[in-house]
């Protein structure tokens, strides 16, 4: 049994997008982060900081992005989704599905928040260096991997798409927009989407509904 807790529009989309590509059942729990009243107590004992994504996976839990995606898609390696043990590109494929959440998603916030630091003040640097990183990358090819979708582009390709077209953080760059155009032509991500939207309809929307 797998179970997926998520709030539609939050840090669980790109989980979401991934649970899809899977093509593996799963249940949803939706856990309300923007409810007037709070997220329960009770939901620490799945997430310890009461935040959205987890997984339970026949009686084990994963939280945190990252380990949620490298679990699900070495969990069920059908779905070609992971460059296994011994592939060359597994090294590369870790450093960028992690990269999203160490590097850019605090990058973002930062920048965000308007913070003023120099890069070593913070493990996750300076919002230009990652911006100028990720923009090598995917100028030299189509997928975060190389030629093609793994996992990591769930993660990376929802996460820019996010805070170019939503919050309006990342630069709209032509390879960023390309990059998100090429990633989410694709059934999976069109049938997470609409679910997402059906789910929407039934929690505290967030501040930034409508956006866009
Ligand atoms: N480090 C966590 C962060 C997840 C996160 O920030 N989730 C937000 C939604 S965007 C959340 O659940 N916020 C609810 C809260 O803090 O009460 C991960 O990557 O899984």
């Amino acid at each position: 049994m797998l179970k997926f807790y998520c709030a539609p529009w939050s840090r669980a989309s790109t989980v979401f997008w991934l649970l899809e590509e899977l093509a593996q059942p799963y249940e949803i729990e939706i856990v309300d982060i923007r409810a007037p009243g709070g997220v329960p107590e009770s939901y620490r004992e799945i997430q310890p900081n009461k935040k959205v994504p987890a997984i339970e996976h026949d009686g084990t839990i994963v939280t945190e992005r990252a380990a949620i995606c490298i679990y699900l898609a070495d969990t069920f390696p059908e779905a070609g989704l992971a460059p296994p043990i011994g592939d060359g590109r597994r090294a590369a494929y870790l450093t960028r599905l992690v990269y999203c959440d160490s590097v850019f998603d605090p990058a973002v916030a930062a920048r965000a928040q308007g913070w003023q630091y120099v890069s070593n003040n913070f493990s996750f640097g300076l919002f230009d260096d990652m911006v100028t990183n990720l923009e090598k990358l995917l100028s030299r090819q189509p997928y975060a991997v190389g030629e093609s979708f793994t996992a990591a582009d769930t993660q990376l390709a929802g996460g820019i798409n996010f805070t170019m077209n939503i919050l309006k953080v990342l630069p709209a760059l032509a390879v960023f927009k390309d990059y998100v155009a090429r990633a989410t032509d694709r059934p999976a991500y069109r049938r997470y989407a609409a679910k997402e939207a059906e789910l929407a309809q039934h929690v505290t929307p967030p501040p930034f509904a409508g956006r866009g």
